[in-house]
């Protein structure tokens, strides 16, 4: 009787996907069944309550638990107008969420509505953003056709399904094609499903944002593939090359541009909103059409965001032609690129990044939408000085953070981002649930909610946690180029699709091949007339710029006096080692905490909240009692500069960004580079006793070695020219320099770079040694070697 009980109790236990279960064992299959449940019947609570209380209603109001249309009295209400355009948008958009939970019931009811209630040639009288239209709607409709025409899926509808999803695809792109026909090919941001640009404001149609533009590329070459209609691909891949086309120098796109003139409208660019689409389908199209050109424009521009605008946890907003750091926020949007680094396989990288969202989630309770990086002075009070840095404070509950949380568990198979995603799902019960759905944040400091669950929360947010937990989902058994669209719509093509696509495609409109010559001429005759239409030749040989200007701030070092994580210490005393690769391995993964301690300010209701990677729930299961504390990587003091080499540039044969492109770090033993021309360098100031970017104190008994090893005497080279400051040899706190970003790979303490090439020029701050090292501003860069000499 006690055994059976006590069996019962365990099952009970490791049953529950919230509280004690998961004190007692690990992640194991039922756990992982329960979290998944959990997530599917919080999507059903929303999705069910829709239907109920809002279909067919684009929205549901969390919280007046009723429809939410466009606002009809106000058009410039874009807000929330440009993704409501009368076509029940929460339920096209929930479409691939039932389709991925297997659910063929709700799945075919879905379809049902849509072919009952959905005005079947979208002539609808709403003026509507193209680009949201599109991966909400049109990716939607495509994505569960898709599913229901799959023998291989759940789902497949066989032949009770008649197309009806493809064919409401075809004509909602039919509406939404004509925003292409501007004089530049780059379409117009919004347009009206019935009348076109008729009776559309001018002032809505004068700026459209990079990703807007090029995105759509994706779908409607899928739409392509499916009806053998070309024009859908060849119209919006012009598109998309040409916001390429317009990349500066250093093949940094900006983020907008007039769709009238295509004159960029801003100098700077990032990696998050109005531009995180276009990275996405520029590597996500090459996977899905095998597309080498996209797979090209993929590589240059990952290479010049991790050249310029990588930082050790987050990319950087730059400046377009000097790669300047400006801008010092970071977006909500933007957490979804780890994710897509997965994809890349650039996973390391993509881990490191994805902990600087795990710090927001931690200090706000949500990714507010844009965070502030530089500490603030000035503010009158604690309060405003707290909520300085975030200057968009809201949380609508975006997906990207559970997005990359997802990508990052199926690379790693970590428990840790299982960890992190099950006390997501415990906030969306615990926080975000009302009675009828979800609401997110109007303001994270404040901790007000706003009325509104927009589409993706149902077919992204809760559709990443699902498939989280859902290891044996089909689609992770699924060989093909699946990939998920930005809207996380899945979706794929057969290898008798391309077949059937390469013999019968056609492109026979003549509004748009008339169109489409029309453009390519106007192109032409731009080049030919040799109009510099956006940037300027800058050629100057080397750009300097110091770095990390808070290095040095004591608040960010408070409380760091050993090698040991202080804040693991005052969590728990008895934990010691986790076994969880991300925990064990990632000796910085306090260092947020420390370094950026004045930003990242908790609102005083989240004070005693624990953070997900302390929470003891998860330390006692994967914490062992044999092994030392883990060591706390401590946080660099040296200052640390970039330098670019831009001499000779454009006689360059080697395009700037094709250098090491593919290569992903950390790089640990050495590296060969063909030339220094266009490659960019965090050089590190080595001085004695400072800590460098390892966290290692730097030796003064090594630096003094490496100045006699490159003295003038030493090397029989009494010329200060070429090597050394004078006045800096006698200075027992001169530098050496040590390359420790290279085109935005890291290097390993040791590592050496190798240049095959000789010097392309000799400006005087740069020259080489006779130990054969690169010398800048007269000092030696220790591990950066010419070949030539050896
Ligand atoms: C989604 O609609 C899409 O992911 C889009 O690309 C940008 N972000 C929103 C959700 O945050």
């Amino acid at each position: 009787m006690r055994i059976i009980w006590s069996l019962t109790l365990t099952l009970w236990i490791s049953h529950q996907c919230f509280g004690s279960g998961f004190q007692k064992s690990s992640f194991n299959r039922h756990e992982l069944h329960h979290c998944r449940q959990e997530a599917q019947s919080l999507f059903y609570h929303a999705y069910d309550n829709y239907l109920r209380l809002a279909y067919p209603d684009d929205e549901l109001y969390p919280i007046r638990c009723r429809g939410r249309t466009r606002n009809v009295e106000n058009d410039a209400d874009l807000d929330r107008n440009d993704v409501m355009g009368n076509y029940s948008a929460t339920l096209v958009d929930s479409l691939t969420t039932l389709a991925i939970m297997g659910d063929k019931d709700r799945f075919k009811k879905a379809i049902d509505l849509i072919r009952t209630d959905l005005e079947p040639e979208f002539k609808i009288n709403a003026t509507v953003q193209v680009f949201e239209t599109t991966i909400r709607i049109l990716g939607g409709l495509l994505s569960a056709h898709l599913y229901a025409t799959d023998p291989a899926k759940r789902v497949f509808l066989g032949r009770e399904y008649d197309g009806i999803l493809l064919h409401r695809a075809h004509r909602l792109a039919d509406r939404l094609l004509p925003a292409y026909l501007t004089k530049t090919g780059l379409p117009l941001p919004r347009i009206n499903l019935a009348t076109e640009y008729r009776n559309v404001p001018p002032g809505f149609l004068q700026e459209n944002n990079a990703a807007a533009m090029a995105s759509p590329m994706l779908e409607f070459t899928l739409l392509s593939y499916l009806t053998h209609d070309d024009k859908y691909r060849q119209v919006t891949k012009y598109a998309f090359d040409k916001i390429w086309s317009l990349r500066s120098e250093i093949d940094l796109v900006p983020m907008s541009f007039s769709p009238h003139t295509e004159m960029a409208n801003n100098f700077y660019t990032g990696i998050g909103a109005s531009i995180d689409s276009f990275y996405e389908y520029a590597l996500k199209g090459a996977i899905l059409f095998q597309d080498d050109e996209l797979w090209n424009v993929w590589e240059l521009s990952y290479n010049a965001l991790r050249k310029h605008s990588r930082g050790d946890w987050f990319f950087s907003n730059v400046e377009l032609m000097s790669g300047h750091e400006i801008l010092p926020w970071i977006d909500s949007l933007s957490a979804f690129f780890p994710g897509l680094q997965v994809l890349a396989g650039d996973v390391p990288d993509a881990q490191k990044k994805h902990l600087m969202f795990l710090k927001l989630w931690n200090t706000y309770g949500g990714i507010p939408e844009r965070w502030e990086f530089d500490p603030r002075e000035f503010e009158n009070n604690e309060q405003e000085l707290n909520a300085s840095y975030v200057p968009l404070p809201w949380y609508p509950l975006r997906p990207e953070f559970v997005e990359t949380t997802y990508f990052l568990y199926r690379a790693t198979r970590d428990a840790f981002y299982l960890q992190v995603a099950r006390s997501i799902l415990q906030d969306l019960k615990n926080y975000f649930m009302t009675d009828c759905g979800f609401a997110g944040l109007q303001d994270v400091m404040t901790g007000q909610f706003q009325d509104r669950m927009e589409t993706f929360v149902l077919s992204e947010t809760l559709k990443y946690l699902y498939l989280t937990f859902d290891v044996d989902n089909e689609l992770h058994k699924d060989g093909s180029n699946v990939i998920f669209s930005t809207e996380a719509h899945p979706l794929w093509l057969k290898a008798a699709d391309f077949k059937r696509y390469k013999s019968s495609s056609f492109f026979e409109d003549t509004r748009y091949r008339d169109h489409l010559l029309r453009v390519q001429q106007r192109d032409a005759s731009l080049k030919s007339s040799n109009i510099n239409r956006f940037f300027h030749d800058i050629s100057n040989l080397l750009l300097y710029r110091a770095r990390y200007p808070d290095r040095n701030s004591t608040l960010n070092r408070k409380g760091i006096s050993t090698g040991t994580c202080p804040i693991m210490r005052s969590a728990n005393d008895s934990f010691q080692f986790l076994h969880s690769d991300v925990i064990r391995h990632c000796e910085r993964l306090f260092e947020i905490d420390y370094r950026y301690a004045s930003n990242l300010r908790k609102p005083s209701k989240l004070i005693d909240r624990v953070p997900i990677e302390l929470e003891s729930s998860f330390y006692h299961i994967w914490g062992s009692q044999t092994s030392p504390l883990p060591k706390c990587q401590l946080p660099p003091t040296t200052d640390s500069f970039d330098v670019i080499f831009r001499v000779g540039w454009s006689n360059s044969k080697t395009p700037p960004n094709s250098q090491l492109s593919g290569v992903y770090g950390p790089i640990k033993d050495s590296i060969t580079i063909e030339s220094l021309i266009g490659v960019r360098l965090q050089v590190e100031a080595l001085i004695p006793g400072a800590i460098d970017l390892h966290g290692e104190v730097v030796d003064a008994d090594y630096l003094a070695y490496l100045w006699e090893l490159n003295s003038p005497a030493a090397l029989g080279f009494p010329n200060p020219g070429q090597d050394f400051k004078n006045s800096a040899s006698n200075d027992p706190r001169r530098p050496i320099y040590r390359v420790s970003i290279l085109n935005g790979i890291q290097l390993a303490h040791n590592a050496t770079v190798w240049i095959n090439s000789t010097l392309d020029t000799s400006p005087s701050a740069l020259g080489m040694n006779h130990n054969g090292m690169l010398m800048l501003d007269k000092v030696p860069v220790v591990n950066a070697l010419f070949k030539s000499m050896f």
